[in-house]
């Protein structure tokens, strides 16, 4: 039989030991919380840069926002997809690009250059966008199937609808810098 004041002797630096690992693993776990929510709460952001237009930087929750798109597509593979997402035009014409009546002159001269995470580029002309020019639509999409994008693809992907080849539908993009050809 333990008598009570040896239990209260073995007791006491155990109940010390619960305390620490308890304190531990809240301040271990406290950024990984931290990184869920701000995940939740939808901190992915693109930015719009450039020589025309001014900066604009958007999150995803501005392109709830705005006049959604979606798209069937087909891939390279030729598996089946729905995207959706925001027409880059609307994006441009967020951050002030000449589009539409204003697309015309020296605007003609102006490119898209959208970048990747992984440093991966494509290049389109300001026209590529434009409804007045082409009936294709590119869109911005940070859904696929109703589901937000993985992190390979997402959170925001170009989708080039008419485009066989897929080397212009650019995962991961960060930003939308905007040129001018000299
Ligand atoms: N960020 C990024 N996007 C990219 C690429 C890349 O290397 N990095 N490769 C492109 C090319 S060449 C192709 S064929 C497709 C391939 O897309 P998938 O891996 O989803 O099939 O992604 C395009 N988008
Ligand atoms: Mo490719």
């Amino acid at each position: 039989m333990i008598g009570a004041r040896r239990l209260a002797r073995i007791s006491r630096p155990w109940r010390f030991i619960a305390a620490a690992v308890l304190i531990a693993l809240s301040v271990a776990a406290a950024p990984a919380l931290s990184q869920q929510s701000s995940k939740s709460a939808g901190r992915a952001e693109l930015r719009i840069t450039g020589a025309a237009g001014h900066p604009l930087v958007l999150h995803d929750e501005d392109l709830l926002a705005m006049k959604r798109q979606s798209v069937a597509v087909t891939g390279e593979k030729g598996g089946k997809a729905v995207y959706e997402g925001v027409p880059v035009a609307d994006l441009l014409e967020r951050a002030g690009a000449p589009l539409k009546e204003k697309l015309r002159g020296p605007a003609i001269a102006l490119y898209v250059v959208a970048e990747a995470a992984d440093g991966y580029r494509a290049v389109f002309a300001i026209t590529e966008f434009d409804s007045a020019f082409t009936s294709q639509t590119i869109l911005l999409a940070d859904r696929r199937d109703g589901h937000p994008l993985t992190s390979a693809d997402g959170p925001f992907k170009i989708i080039v609808p008419a485009e066989k080849r897929h080397a212009r539908w650019v995962r991961q993009v960060t930003a939308l810098d905007l040129q001018r050809a000299r």
